[in-house]
């Protein structure tokens, strides 16, 4: 198949832009990306009609599997009462604990793939979905499988991480070590065994686990042959992202509190920065992110949509990248990138997110002239058509 007649935003550095080009895509390969007027031949040719070709876009960071909703927290917090605040008082995650306890997997897919249809909308090809509401065995499990399920349902790619070390159990308030054994020594262990997930995660704040903690989940999961991420610095500092650099980890995700050090830290040892805007808008958080810093680092930043029902529900990644431009000042170009070729970083595939040839042919066609033009508007979707692994799998070509 030779798409031809297209402005092919390749990501090689800066948007990598093409005007006029040809992509030929073989066995749900790129083998080939130039211009039009130097294309191989091809016996099946497509014309794109002068749109928009980005790579299919990454969402790195979701909660996408849940039981319930938290819109009563919402309106909760918008009389004041803090995220932390409502945490504490038994609600927040541990609400959402309750609700995807009690649900089938059945249930707990049908309500995912409804969300996931609205991120599949705006051309997204992969996503990384945590589990994390189940703190259990059994529930992080189902979630975790309910998870890898939904690629048999739609044309996405899922990647899963392991978020045991998301909150304390209920069954556990007084026993933290406990509950740090049950992760590192039995779910842990079972989940790596069943290759239900890609990477582990932890959350590390004061709500939550101390760097201490977070280190010992970090150990189980090396010698699980894991790789690590980490929910770090998102409403204070504690340190969490240097303990993720010392793991190499994937990824550090939030980091409006990250300081110096910290980016240093990272920066050295190769981990994205994952901005969440939509965490940011939801808490009505005033700490930004250090962009500048992360910037003049070298670090390579990432943006998601953290959809969750507690800090974010946001199920738009286009939106997504508006609020990484507006709140945190990233340009178009740094926001096209945070959800392409540095998403996929924050995953560890080194497969996609770039159109260049060997990479998996998972493509977005849009009606956009620039690739400046998808970051701009706020609640419009450009989107024409979408390829996953080589096929045509939403629009018309
Ligand atoms: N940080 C987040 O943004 C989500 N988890 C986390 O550790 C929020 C999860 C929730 O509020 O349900
Ligand atoms: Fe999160």
């Amino acid at each position: 198949m030779l798409l031809t007649h297209l402005n092919a935003a390749t990501m090689q550095g800066g948007y990598g832009l093409i005007e006029d080009a040809a992509i030929l895509i073989e066995g749900g390969r790129i083998a080939w990306v130039g211009p039009k007027a130097e294309s191989p031949q091809a016996d099946n040719i497509i014309d794109c009609a002068g749109r928009l070709a980005t790579p299919g876009l990454v969402d790195c960071h979701t909660h996408l599997v849940y039981g319930g909703s938290r819109a009563h927290e919402f309106e909760q917090r918008l009389t004041g009462v803090s995220y932390a605040e409502i945490a504490r008082a038994g609600g927040g995650i541990a609400s959402t604990v309750r609700a995807t306890r009690s649900q089938s997997e059945a249930d707990l897919a049908a309500s995912a793939l409804r969300r996931l249809d609205s991120l599949l909308a705006e051309g997204m090809t992969t996503i990384e979905i945590k589990s994390g509401y189940g703190l259990d065995r059994d529930t992080e499990i189902k979630m975790l499988k309910v998870a890898r399920e939904l690629s048999q349902w739609r044309p996405v790619d899922v990647v899963t991480s392991y978020l045991g070390a998301h909150a304390l159990p209920p069954e556990f308030k007084d026993d933290r070590a406990g509950y740090v054994d049950l992760v590192c020594n039995e779910v842990l262990p079972a989940v790596a065994g069943q290759k239900l997930a890609d990477a582990v995660d932890a959350f590390c704040e004061g709500i939550a686990f101390s760097v201490e903690e977070t280190r010992r989940v970090f150990e189980a999961a090396h010698a699980h042959g894991l790789p690590v991420k980490l929910h770090a610095e998102q409403l204070s500092n504690l340190g969490g992202a240097k303990l993720a650099a010392a793991f190499g980890a994937l990824s550090v995700d939030h980091i409006e509190y990250l300081d110096q050090e910290g980016v240093e830290a990272i920066a050295a040892s190769g981990t994205v920065a994952v901005l969440l805007p939509g965490a940011f808008y939801y808490l009505r958080e005033k700490q930004s992110p250090p962009v500048a810093t992360l910037r003049k680092a070298g670090v390579p930043i990432a943006i998601a949509t953290d959809l969750n029902p507690g800090s974010s529900p946001v199920h738009s990644i286009l939106t997504t990248m508006n609020m990484a431009c507006v709140l945190f000042g990233l340009t178009p170009e740094e926001a096209l990138r945070g959800v392409t070729v540095n998403a996929a970083k924050a995953l560890g595939l080194s497969d996609r997110g770039v159109i260049t040839p060997g990479m998996k042919a998972d493509i977005a066609l849009w009606d956009a002239e620039r690739p400046g033009d998808l970051a701009y508007p706020l609640g419009f979707n450009p989107l024409s058509a979408v390829i996953h692994n080589g096929e045509v799998v939403r629009g018309m070509l």
